[in-house]
């Protein structure tokens, strides 16, 4: 299988992670894509390519310009007004307040562009999240042109970022820019199915109306877990979109036999709907040994993933969304796109 991978990734640098009102150096972290990468290498998954730049038209496809403008001149500002540290918002257009002010000041529009406080910016965020994308249009690109399955090695991640807001470590939804390209290169229909432990808001958010992407994802019950106020089984579309967005929460601790007889019924979903390719965003916190997320997955268990995934007999575009256990985050990735490709 073909990857996608592009060295600015490493431009995000953060230092700190608002966690458990603590400041810790991110679980998001270069190493994972490195680590990523040497298994890839080791496992002999096939060739690993730099993608095209495609600049800033398919991001604005999916995302507000003034967003995408606070995102390119927010460290600038930061720094400009003097701050120390990283940018990190801290005050929301909460209830009663002016939600739909945009205020001068870069403390202002941090909280009016973020969905969470976790996620910090600094030097190089910003060209790592156009790096990402572009990792991702490079594996869409291709698996368009040629059927074959892909592999986006995306960092940062993209699922959360909604339509103007960044947040759980996402800033350009990679899956929801691969998939509007899709669409744009004639495909009808196209799935999006999340399997990382946390549900992709960001992602159902801006396909939320409509029917030409049907969003599914199986994730951490938001009751207890991240992101909290989006991801609820009762989330199904609205107007013509009514249908096409399906959430499967599911309880921490969900035993891998219920997590893949649940992936069965999404499954069913995607070939009921006549979807024309399938982009699986790709998490691996579901596995046992996460630092953050509470699924069971084994490594082992990501084998038989993938191979479930290739039955599904659609062109496949795999982009990486998350994965903290580093020491781990090679092998399972990799035993995913392996089980693919044994599976097909
Ligand atoms: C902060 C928890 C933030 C969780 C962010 C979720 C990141 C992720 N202590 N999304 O898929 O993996
Ligand atoms: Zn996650």
């Amino acid at each position: 299988m073909l990857t996608f991978y592009s060295a600015d990734s490493r431009l995000r640098q953060a230092r700190t992670e608002l966690h458990d009102g603590t400041l810790v150096a991110p679980f998001e972290c270069p190493e994972r894509v490195d680590l990523v990468l040497k298994q890839l290498r080791l496992s002999g998954l096939g060739e690993i390519r730099a993608p095209s730049a495609y600049g800033l038209a398919p991001v604005l496809a999916v995302h507000d310009k003034d967003y995408v403008t606070f995102l390119a001149n927010c460290w600038e500002a930061w720094l400009a007004a003097g701050h120390e540290g990283e940018a990190i918002p801290n005050i929301w257009p909460a209830r009663r307040m002016r939600g739909d002010h945009i205020p001068h000041a870069i403390s202002g529009q941090l909280g009016y562009y973020a969905l969470a406080a976790e996620t910090s910016i600094s030097a190089g965020t910003f060209e790592a999240a156009m790096a990402s994308k572009d990792v991702a249009l490079g594996a869409v690109e291709y698996t368009l042109q040629t059927g074959e399955p892909s592999f986006g090695l995306c960092r940062p991640p993209g699922h959360h970022a909604a339509y103007d807001q960044f947040g759980g470590y996402c800033f350009f939804n990679n899956a929801a820019i691969a998939a509007q390209r899709a669409l744009e290169s004639g495909k009808r229909r196209v799935a999006i199915l999340d399997v990382d432990f946390h549900h992709g808001n960001g992602t159902q958010q801006i396909f939320y109306r409509r029917d030409d992407v049907l969003f599914i994802s199986l994730h951490g019950d938001p009751e207890v877990t991240f992101p909290y106020y989006l991801g609820y089984a009762d989330e199904g579309g609205e107007g013509k979109g009514e249908g096409f967005n399906i959430n499967y929460p599911l309880p921490h601790g969900t035993s891998v036999a219920t997590w893949m007889a649940t992936l069965e019924q999404a499954l069913a979903k995607i070939q009921a709907a006549g979807c024309e390719l399938l982009i699986v965003s790709l998490g691996v916190d579901i596995f046992e040994n996460d630092p953050i997320s509470a699924f069971t997955f084994t490594s082992e268990d990501f084998t038989n993933l993938g191979q479930r995934l290739a039955q599904a007999g659609l062109p496949s575009v795999f982009l990486m969304e998350g994965g903290y256990a580093v020491d781990e985050i090679g092998v399972n990735v990799s035993n995913v796109l392996h089980g693919f490709e044994q599976g097909v």
